[in-house]
């Protein structure tokens, strides 16, 4: 099996499955790296669909969709599903009867009656008025204070982003009664599946987030953390994707991504209410709040990527290289030709170790976390063989990223980082047939 397969065109039309094996989703998604939905089937049954919704009415104000020309306009070109939905008429355009537009699912209303049960929970509020380079200023608040807002109708352009409910929640077992991701799903080696956090770890090891906003309030263009893969699936309200393949995403004359692509040609995915969908590695993603909107979303990778998630943190340290190259000199200087005890001279250790650093706080992981998270998962995989790739598919991805990093200065530069990848090496040895 190879993980060279070619990088997906944008696909005619979208898969959107009712059902779907891990076999398929490896083979046709995860390797090929594209993208598709699940059809609400997979979460009618989560507590958060029957507790945070309130059936559809007609609604002004901040609890209204987007107005019926913009909607039109916003969904005249979404991609086609394969097969169309059986859920909803395809696309769920407007239909207007005399004097009103309905939709052929309306979406539910959110029920902040229940979101106040996680009312003292601090969550990240963006304020979609206010750009902040590229991203929404944000700042964070206890979640209460935004409901109250918006119970009384204000609070329209606020959007309550990577919100870390599970975590707060004190991990993913006790989250069981909300919502349990789809079992393709379930081989993550970000957040594994259910293992006890400190409420520190909240904000930094875990990628279990769920979004809440207004119709209007939006995500700008981005890719996602590590180069992961992201599934998000929508509790209230629908959303409108605009997705790019990797290297195609669309950036200004000076090379900076753009914020927003509403106008910019894309493959642009309609996701109804109750749907998930999957978001490859590496694509970049705009996402548009249709409705007053509830979703859950993880980031998430397994072996499959390794290969991409290592590209990513190669690009990353590259940059680092970059942006520090005006301290090597100065290394260099101070430390001369000395020689340490293992082979290493002074200043290529120091250099390593400060560009390491720099990786870890830009990046947010450096080569010797790298390496931990891949013999953790190894070690310890989050699934049974049922719900991951065959040991010796495993093996081979494993050894792409290594053979890479054992070509890299890194390897011996870096001897914490080079112990743990050692390790990693003798164990897909025993995996490999
Ligand atoms: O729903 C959103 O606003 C953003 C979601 C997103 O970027 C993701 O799931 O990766
Ligand atoms: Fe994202």
């Amino acid at each position: 099996m190879s993980s060279a397969a070619p990088q997906a065109v944008n696909p005619a039309t979208l898969p959107t499955y009712d059902d779907l094996s891990y076999q398929r989703f490896l083979h046709d998604h995860l390797i090929p790296n594209t993208p598709f939905l699940l059809s609400p089937r997979w979460t009618e049954r989560w507590g958060a669909r029957r507790e945070w919704t309130r059936p559809h009415s007609r609604q002004s104000g901040l609890l209204a969709s987007l107005d019926e020309e913009d909607m039109c306009r916003l969904l005249s070109d979404v991609a086609p599903r394969n097969p169309p939905s059986s859920h909803s008429k395809q696309p769920s355009l407007p239909v207007t009867s005399q004097d009103q537009t309905s939709f052929a699912t309306p979406p539910s209303l959110p029920n902040f009656a229940a979101l106040t049960a996680y009312g003292e929970q601090i969550v990240p509020v963006a304020d979609t008025t206010q750009r902040e380079f590229s991203e929404f200023a944000r700042d964070e608040r206890p979640l209460r204070e935004v409901l109250e807002l918006w119970e009384s109708g204000e609070g329209r352009t606020l959007y309550v982003k990577d919100w870390h409910l599970v975590a707060e929640l004190g991990g993913g077992a006790n989250a069981r009664g909300v919502y349990e991701p789809p079992a393709c799903f379930l081989d993550d080696w970000l957040s594994p599946p259910f293992e006890v956090l400190t409420s520190s770890s909240a904000s930094t090891a875990d990628f279990r987030f769920t979004y809440t906003g207004p119709a209007g309030t939006f995500t700008p263009l981005h890719s996602d953390v590590y180069g992961s893969y992201s599934w998000s699936a929508n509790i209230v309200g629908r959303k409108l994707w605009w997705l790019f393949p990797p290297g195609t995403e669309p950036r200004d004359k000076h090379d900076e991504l753009l914020f927003d692509v509403r106008n910019v040609k894309a493959l642009k995915v309609l996701q109804e209410e109750g749907e998930v969908i999957f978001v490859p590695s590496g694509w970049h993603h705009q996402v548009l709040n249709l409705d007053f909107c509830i979703s859950i979303n993880h980031n998430f990778f397994s072996s499959p990527t390794l290969p991409r998630v290592y590209a990513a943190l190669r690009s990353s340290h590259d940059s680092c290289v970059a942006g520090i190259a005006d301290v090597l000199p100065d290394i260099k200087a101070r430390l001369g030709d000395t020689v340490l005890p293992d082979g290493r001279t002074a200043w290529e250790a120091e250099w390593a170790e400060v560009l390491d650093g720099l990786l870890e706080r830009d990046a947010g992981w450096g080569w010797e976390g790298f390496w931990t998270c891949v013999r953790d998962n190894l070690v310890n995989p989050p699934t049974g063989s049922n719900l991951r790739p065959a040991d010796d598919d495993v093996a081979h991805f494993v050894c792409t990223a290594l053979e890479q990093y054992k070509a890299s200065p890194e390897w011996r530069l870096l001897p914490a980082a080079r112990a743990v990848a050692t390790e990693v090496e003798t164990f897909i040895l025993g995996l490999k047939p």
